[in-house]
């Protein structure tokens, strides 16, 4: 494989981690645990994993012989900058405790794991893999691991007798690197190995872009530090460019799926003129015409300002959170979980005249009137394993530019007939200039998920595979590997282990069969982390905002950078620099 220089030299960058796991360890147990809601619900959903003690681990003289394991590890969901360094800290967390153990990966997901589809990760694998973005060294995909009773005994069986290059291995523990489903899924394996009486421990490491699984225990999910770095390298770039030509404006959508944490960070980082946060849009109740209204006026104080340029941040969630759609949306799973109907053996017009007609009027008036066609068939069809709207598919920053064109242009052509003197060349002029817009759109959201990672990820990962390393040594299960007091230098950092049933409850949730057919389900699930308002993230931005919506108080960041002082390389998000600095 041709690799560049840069790639070459960050081959050989060592990640930092806690000093505690440098030593030897022990695993101590805190206090025993309940469920964030719902704790009879879950408590009965998991007796043999519900209240464990969260874990830390500290260093101890006593030496102990630790015995060879076989580990298999997945990727699972979207790609997030680091995954390789959390199966790097893996393989060399088991690979000290005993140079005997084995680490295998399961191909392409969790439906590797089912179909029994694995490799041995030698150290010479490991080793191309170091430091580098993606999820290549194995792949990931959505499967769903806990779909049904047949998943289970099926990932059962593959563990107990793994065939990899014609041998067979016993799976001691598996690690699942996933988001809030994926380590969900995890628990729920964890828990249906431990009553049927099998050994094989679980263990997940929080992964997502999204920044959306986090809460008091876990400071943040991986993926996120790279990846908002990158998109404000570029919206940077992006703001320079408006700000050298003046005469365009560039409506930016984000990746994040439903949380706005990433288009809040980017915003942090490189102060545009507007950046809707879709948890404020839903908690004021915003309409999308609303939205646009308020685009609309600040286009226009600009143009009289002179400024006929600008920078609008928009989450790629931001369509479920506008409450007047998210109620046509919970009608919407209504509809498709009762009608009864094969979603792929009806024509895709007939399913919308279908669902129209049981819509309540005001869902029916924006469904075919006042959203685009493309975007109406989006939200009915295009869902995905998990019956979740695939936010990412529907272009809110095209449907955003096309309103507020339309909108400026409707009041133009009502100042322009409303002219005293139609020739006025010179009150033509104003009115013209007044209502100018010319928008360019953007989505970043691919480009950032497979970077190679940042320091903090890299550091960040590392130090999360060697805890999941130490958490099997420990013999824990249904557990998400840990690492806090991130902000600080990484020698301080802590490591240990979270139940994962303490992050859950219970929620409602459109599941998607094998044929399309969605239906409603109460499930047990780890509680996503939306943007919260009264957060000291949300409220920086709240208090310069205004101000960024005139000045043009651009930041351009520039690229991630890897060497240098720690001032450059190792600096977390501001995200997190403003929720840890409260504590
Ligand atoms: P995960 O939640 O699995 O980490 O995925 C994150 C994400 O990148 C979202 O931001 C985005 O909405 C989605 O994946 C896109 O999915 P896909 O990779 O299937 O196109």
């Amino acid at each position: 494989m041709t690799k560049s220089v840069l790639q070459v030299e960050r081959a050989k960058y060592q990640p930092k981690m806690p000093a505690v796991l440098k030593q030897q360890v022990i695993a101590v147990d805190g206090e025993k645990t309940e469920s964030v809601a719902d704790r009879n619900e879950i408590k009965a959903l998991f007796p043999n994993t519900y209240g464990l003690p969260v874990v830390s681990f500290q260093s101890t003289a006593e030496t102990r012989s630790a015995p060879a394991v076989n580990v298999g590890v997945i990727l699972s969901g979207g790609q997030a900058p680091g995954g390789h360094n959390v199966i790097a800290g893996l393989f060399d967390g088991i690979k000290k405790a005993n140079k005997e153990s084995r680490l295998f990966g399961f191909l392409l997901g969790p439906g590797g794991l089912l179909k029994g589809n694995a490799v041995e990760l030698t150290s010479e694998i490991i080793d191309e893999y170091r430091n580098t973005g993606g999820f290549d060294i194995i792949g990931s995909d959505r499967t769903k691991l806990i779909q049904n009773a047949g998943h289970f005994e099926r990932a059962l069986k593959v563990l107990n007798a793994l065939k990899v290059d014609g041998t067979e291995y016993k799976i001691n523990a598996l690690v699942i690197i996933g988001g809030d489903d994926s380590n969900t899924n995890a628990c729920v394996l964890a828990e249906y190995f431990k009553s049927i009486g099998s050994d094989i421990q679980v263990i997940g490491c929080p992964k997502t872009i999204d920044g959306d699984l986090k809460n008091e225990q876990i400071e943040t999910s991986f993926g996120f530090d790279t990846a908002c770095k990158v998109y404000s390298e570029v919206i940077g770039n992006i703001q320079r460019d408006c700000n050298s030509a003046k005469k365009y404006w560039h409506f930016i959508k984000l990746m994040g799926r439903s949380a706005s944490h990433i288009a809040l960070e980017c915003a942090l980082q490189t102060h545009p003129n507007f950046c809707i946060v879709s948890e404020e849009i839903e908690e004021k109740n915003y309409t999308l015409d609303g939205i646009v209204e308020q685009i609309v006026e600040l286009v226009i104080t600009r143009n009289l300002a002179g400024k006929h340029f600008g920078t609008a941040l928009i989450p790629e969630g931001l369509i479920e959170f506008i409450p007047e759609i998210k109620k046509l949306i919970k009608e919407l799973n209504q509809i498709l979980s009762t009608m009864n109907i094969d979603p792929n053996k009806i024509k895709k017009s007939e399913l919308i005249d279908e669902i129209s007609k049981r819509l309540s009027t005001e869902s029916a008036e924006l469904y075919s009137k006042r959203l685009p066609e493309s975007v109406a068939r989006q939200l009915a069809l295009d869902r995905d394993s998990h019956g979740n709207v695939q936010v990412s598919l529907i272009e809110t920053e095209k449907l955003l530019a096309d309103k507020v064109s339309s909108l400026l242009k409707t009041k133009k052509d009502e100042e322009l007939d409303a002219l005293k003197e139609p020739g006025d060349e010179k009150e033509i002029k104003r009115i013209k200039s007044k209502y100018s817009f010319s928008p360019q759109t953007h989505f970043f959201g691919y480009e950032g998920r497979c970077a190679a990672p940042s320091n903090y990820d890299a550091d960040y990962c590392y130090s999360l595979g060697y805890t999941a390393a130490s958490l099997i040594g420990a013999q824990k299960t249904g557990y998400m590997s840990s690492v806090r007091n991130t902000t600080k230098s990484a020698d301080k950092w802590l490591a240990g282990g979270i139940p994962i049933t303490m992050m859950m409850n219970i929620e409602e949730k459109p599941i998607t069969d094998s044929n399309g057919k969605l239906s409603l389900e109460k499930v047990p699930v780890i509680q996503k982390a939306l943007v919260k308002l009264n957060g000291a993230p949300f409220r920086e931005y709240a208090a310069l905002r205004e101000y960024w919506a005139l000045n043009d108080d651009y930041v351009y960041p520039g690229p991630i950078q890897f060497y240098g002082p720690a001032e450059l390389t190792d600096q977390p998000t501001m995200t997190l620099h403003l929720e840890q600095k409260k504590k």
